[in-house]
């Protein structure tokens, strides 16, 4: 679907099962005309006025049979979602009423829509821009409240205004060189590469937020990582399990009895997390424990955060010392636990060199409230709370940013040392891909790849 359509599409915009209200969507020029050959209203309004909602029936032409009692809203182009004419008919929620009335309108002038369409069409209508679209997707699969508050928060359109602003002025630069480097002998005022350095050096910088925030609200969005970490037999899967609710991990005395890494979901707080049990960390015995514990090694570089997991039970050995050197060395927020507090400890109170430690046990699952507090403490301490800067961005619109920032750390570098004429390739590079992430240059078969995430109906 890489052209532009401007036909008339229907679709079912609620889940299929039995509900009270279901809803069909009819989006294009021909809306009302469809409407018109299936509905009679009820009551004494002439369809269709706009932004009215008419109570009346579904009829099939050929029989005049009634296929449902509905209610009719109507939205005149541009005022609608799509930005075309747009009707929504509310029907009973039975997936054989709603197939009919669906069945009547297709049969009357309008095509089944593709997944994503009618955002697509609001999309290409102007109502919305690639930010707001992303939002809308993510809006549609948010698990928490942080999330859903993330999306409707980018739906304000602030993050579109901040990305038009910043593409608005980097425009006005590239103008300008390009006028100075084309038109020289005329009277255009030379550009003052100071004046310019400093301004590209702003524009990098509340750029570099803004992926900032950007990267930590594609974190959020998916579900913060965090990983359990420590040896064999130290309790990880028991403190995952304690933390599910439920025996997810096989729990044995056995060391090595986790092979691979387990991803769960939970809630903490107001955020969604995935929580990461892994193969404990020792020199492997065996090729599977190898693998496993490089995927430890992998799980732990992709997590947020990480949970150090110690048997306060057992006396420290060259295995401890390596979790905790991986603590230190990955760079990431960490809490320790000292884990079997319910049995007589004789890991020394000193072996995390004066880092806190939360006493825990999995078994009798004391004081892991604490660990639960811990976390949400490190989340909102890492900005990763404040959901009115985080910014929601699909795959190709992190790739777009990522390489307007590094073209315009280039420009950036570049002034005063670089031909004119290089400093205008890379400005036009960052406003182009700029544009990719707000969608004012996008190419219609990567519209394709967009919209392909939406259900039918949206
Ligand atoms: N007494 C006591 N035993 C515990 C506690 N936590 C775990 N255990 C026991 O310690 C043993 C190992 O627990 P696991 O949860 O399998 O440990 P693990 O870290 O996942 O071990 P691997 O998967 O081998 O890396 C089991 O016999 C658990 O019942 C605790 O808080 N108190
Ligand atoms: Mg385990």
């Amino acid at each position: 679907m890489s052209k532009v359509r401007t036909d008339t599409i229907a679709a079912v915009a609620t889940p299929p099962g039995r509900s009270a209200i279901s809803l069909i969507r009819v989006s294009g020029p021909a809306a009302f005309e469809v409407l018109n050959k299936v509905f009679k209203t009820g009551g004494k309004k002439t369809f269709p006025l706009p932004h009215c909602a008419y109570y009346g029936s579904i009829i099939e032409p050929v029989s005049g049979l009634i296929a449902d009692k509905v209610l009719v809203t109507t939205f005149v182009a541009p005022h609608s979602y799509t930005g075309e004419n747009l009707v929504e008919i509310s029907t009973h929620g039975n997936m054989v009423v709603v197939s009919k009335v669906l069945q009547l309108v297709l049969q009357s002038g309008a095509r089944a829509a593709e997944p994503g369409e009618f955002t697509r069409r609001a999309f290409i209508n102007g109502k919305m821009d690639l930010l707001e679209v992303e939002a809308v997707a993510q809006l549609l699969s948010a698990d928490s409240m942080t999330q859903a508050r993330l999306a409707l928060n980018q739906l304000d359109g602030l993050p579109s205004q901040f990305v038009s602003r910043i593409r608005g002025l980097l425009l006005d630069h590239l103008v300008q060189l390009e006028a100075s480097l084309n038109f020289p002998e005329d009277a255009i005022e030379a550009i003052d590469e100071h004046i310019l350095a400093n301004e590209l050096k702003k524009i990098v910088a509340e750029l570099r937020i803004f992926a900032e925030n950007a990267r930590n609200g594609s974190m959020v969005a998916g579900g913060l990582k965090i990983a359990l970490l420590g040896r064999p037999n130290s309790g990880k899967s028991s403190i995952m399990n304690y933390m599910l609710g439920r025996e997810r991990a096989i729990v044995t005395e056995i060391a090595g009895t986790t092979r691979d890494t387990l991803e769960e979901s939970l809630m903490i707080g107001n955020y969604a997390i995935k929580l990461i049990d892994t193969a404990g960390l020792r020199k492997p015995g065996d090729r599977i424990e190898e693998i496993g514990i490089e995927r430890t090694r992998r799980a732990v570089d992709e997590a947020f955060a990480l949970v150090g997991v110690f048997d306060g039970s057992s006396y420290p050995d060259a295995d401890d010392q390596l979790v905790l050197a991986e603590l230190q060395r990955a760079g990431k927020p960490f809490v320790i636990l000292r884990n079997k507090i319910d049995l007589p400890q004789n890991l020394p109170q000193d072996f995390f060199a004066g880092q806190q430690q939360l006493a825990v046990s999995a078994v009798k699952g004391s004081g892991l409230d604490h660990l639960t507090a811990a976390l949400n403490d490190i989340i909102e301490q890492n900005g990763l709370a404040d959901y009115e800067a985080l910014v929601l961005l699909g795959a190709q619109q992190s790739v777009a940013l990522e390489k307007a920032l590094v073209a315009l750390e280039r420009a950036c570098s570049g002034v005063g040392h670089l031909y004119q004429d290089m400093l205008a390739i890379d400005l036009e590079e960052a406003v182009r891909e700029l544009g990719r992430v707000n969608g004012e240059t996008v190419e219609l078969n990567t519209l394709d790849l967009i919209f392909e995430r939406f259900c039918i109906g949206k």
